[in-house]
């Protein structure tokens, strides 16, 4: 019997592992990939890259692990990060502890016993009294359910799931399908080897170019020496990353002019200077629906500044409002589409009517391929959780619980109903609007807090109340109810509208990075009255 069982050996994961054992706690870690990293295990497809600074994007509990490792880059690509996280595993001697290749199907929680019985897909059994489900927050990819898909007779690729061999798109006719981080990330590096990609795009995407490079000699060892200065500030800003990364061209729009106010040399001047991001740093774009939409306008300039065919120019500018979904940072994006090798399908013209053997039918004819490259996104946030048989004391599931209610939690960190079942970067925690890494450190030592008060208090169980987790559910809702990301038209992952039949909620905390660890600070210090201890 263990005292707590883990699920999911992504960043989160590992950081949980470390903390409880650290405690004294009997854990165990279930791991459905076959290596450490969660989704920066998963998504090795070329070109991704996080798009946060690596000096704010590795954790902060552990001044000899900041002293010996060092980052590369400014931003880290996937095999840096996976190789981080590695290390942090090896460092702190955690792999024994963590079963790889083996997925939980099934979680029951008895009542009488008190404890979660957790069975995997190969039908092995364990007792722990606590789960954490560090199950990730992107971790289930979408099923883009075109007809004929499982009829291709090339190579079809999830990047989610993408070959730890990799693939060689040499000489390849390629489709990529999705124009999210991922396809746009993806496609630069797709092109400079296959023989031609067709990108297939429903959404035009936002998307800055990155900032990233090499460090130049010493800087990395400058910045590390000053980690103290670097955490403090992360921790008051809002993002949980104060130093900006790829969004710097951004960061200080709130001290800018008014896009409503510009002149038409003002507007030029900001292109000019800023190129794409001129488009989007005026401070009014995010509060002003006039001033969002003559960004709109200005954006698809800079994008024809790039693009040098003006149909394509006009095709890959968007037609909503930017801040719908999450802004996306690329490497030569619209570059790629001035290559001779790289055709844009705007799938509002000409959809996909089917997939067959030898490549993809749309409304406008059959084009072949080699090779189909999925981007199509995730069942974000509560996709993981949703496709385990999680059961509470009446037996009720989970999926049935959120279907029925409404999916909930309090503080991101419990459901009510689950008791013992803690969550991690999940629905209702600010991962999703902010720097993952220190959401989870918070959210975990939270968590460790909740469990060590159980056990002192000799209680079995501990579990959100319902009118707790209402109060969270309404502050949400309260603070996003004017929010672009819910506006008419606006579909993203944050709002779960990527997914058919997955209610149009948004599934985050919003009110960023230092609210939140005040809020759960709070709930620490006052003995976590919105939970019942029993
Ligand atoms: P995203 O951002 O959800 O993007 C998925 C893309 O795939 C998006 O362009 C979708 O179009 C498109 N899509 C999804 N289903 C289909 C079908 N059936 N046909 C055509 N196109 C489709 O996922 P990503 O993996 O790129 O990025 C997720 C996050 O990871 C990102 O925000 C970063 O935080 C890192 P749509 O826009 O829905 O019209």
């Amino acid at each position: 019997m263990l005292d707590v069982l883990v699920v999911g050996a992504g960043l989160s994961g590992i950081y949980a592992l470390h903390a409880l054992r650290s405690r004294g706690l009997k854990t165990r870690v279930l791991e459905a990939g076959a290596g450490v990293g969660g989704t920066w295990f998963w998504n090795r497809y070329p070109g991704a890259r996080c798009d946060l600074e690596s000096i704010e994007y590795s954790f902060s509990f552990s001044p000899e692990i900041e002293a010996e490792w060092s980052w590369s880059e400014l931003m880290p690509p996937q095999a840096e990060i996976e190789a981080y996280l590695n290390f942090v595993t090896d460092r702190l001697g955690l792999r024994d502890a963590i079963r790889f290749e083996t997925k939980v199907a099934a979680m029951h929680f008895d009542p009488a016993a008190a404890v979660w019985n957790v069975r995997t897909e190969d039908g092995d059994e364990y007792q722990a009294q606590f789960v954490i489900a560090a199950t990730g927050m992107l971790s289930v990819p979408i099923d883009p359910a075109i007809s004929g898909m499982e009829s291709f007779a090339g190579v079809s690729v999830y990047a989610s799931r993408y070959p730890r061999d990799g693939i060689d798109f040499t000489g390849k006719r390629v489709a990529l399908i999705g124009t999210g981080s991922t396809g746009v990330q993806a496609l630069p590096i797709l092109a400079r080897s296959a023989r031609h990609v067709h990108v297939f795009q429903r959404s035009a995407a936002y998307t800055l170019p990155t900032t990233t490079r090499v460090f130049a000699p010493g800087e990395f060892e400058a910045l590390r020496n000053n980690y103290p200065d670097i955490r403090a500030s992360q921790r008051q800003a809002r993002a949980a990353a104060a130093r900006n990364g790829a969004f710097a061209a951004l960061a200080f729009a709130a001290e800018r002019p008014k896009l409503r106010e510009a002149s038409e040399a003002e507007r030029k001047a900001a292109l000019d200077e800023f190129g794409i991001a001129g488009a989007l740093y005026w401070s009014d774009v995010m509060a002003d629906p006039i001033a969002n939409e003559m960004a709109r306008e200005l954006y698809g300039q800079a994008v024809s500044r790039i693009v040098r065919d003006p149909a394509t120019a006009e095709r890959l500018t968007p037609r909503y409002p930017f801040g719908c979904k999450r802004p996306i940072i690329d490497d030569g994006f619209y570059e790629a589409f001035n290559r001779e090798n790289v055709t844009l399908v705007d799938l509002q013209e000409e959809g996909i009517q089917r997939i067959v053997p030898k490549g993809i039918v749309t409304t406008r004819g059959t084009i072949d391929f080699d090779v189909i490259f999925y981007a199509t996104g995730f069942d974000a946030l509560t996709g993981a959780l949703d496709r385990i048989d999680i059961r509470g004391p009446s037996s009720r599931l989970l999926r049935d619980a959120w279907r029925e209610d409404g999916p909930g939690s309090y503080l991101g960190l419990q459901i009510a109903g689950f008791p013992n079942l803690f969550i991690v970067g999940s629905l209702g925690g600010p991962g999703a609007l902010a720097n993952v890494i220190p959401c989870s450190e918070l959210q975990i030592d939270t968590i460790v807090e909740c469990i060590e008060r159980a056990r002192a208090h000799d209680c079995d169980t501990v579990e959100a109340t319902a009118l707790a987790q209402a109060d969270w559910g309404e502050l949400i809702s309260e603070m996003v109810k004017d929010s672009i990301a819910l506006s008419p038209g606006c579909n993203s992952w944050w709002i779960g509208s990527n997914v058919p039949g997955k209610p149009r909620t948004f599934l985050s905390y919003p009110g960023g990075y230092p609210e939140y660890r005040r809020k759960l600070e709070r709930e620490a210090e006052e003995g976590f009255p919105g939970f019942e201890f029993a």
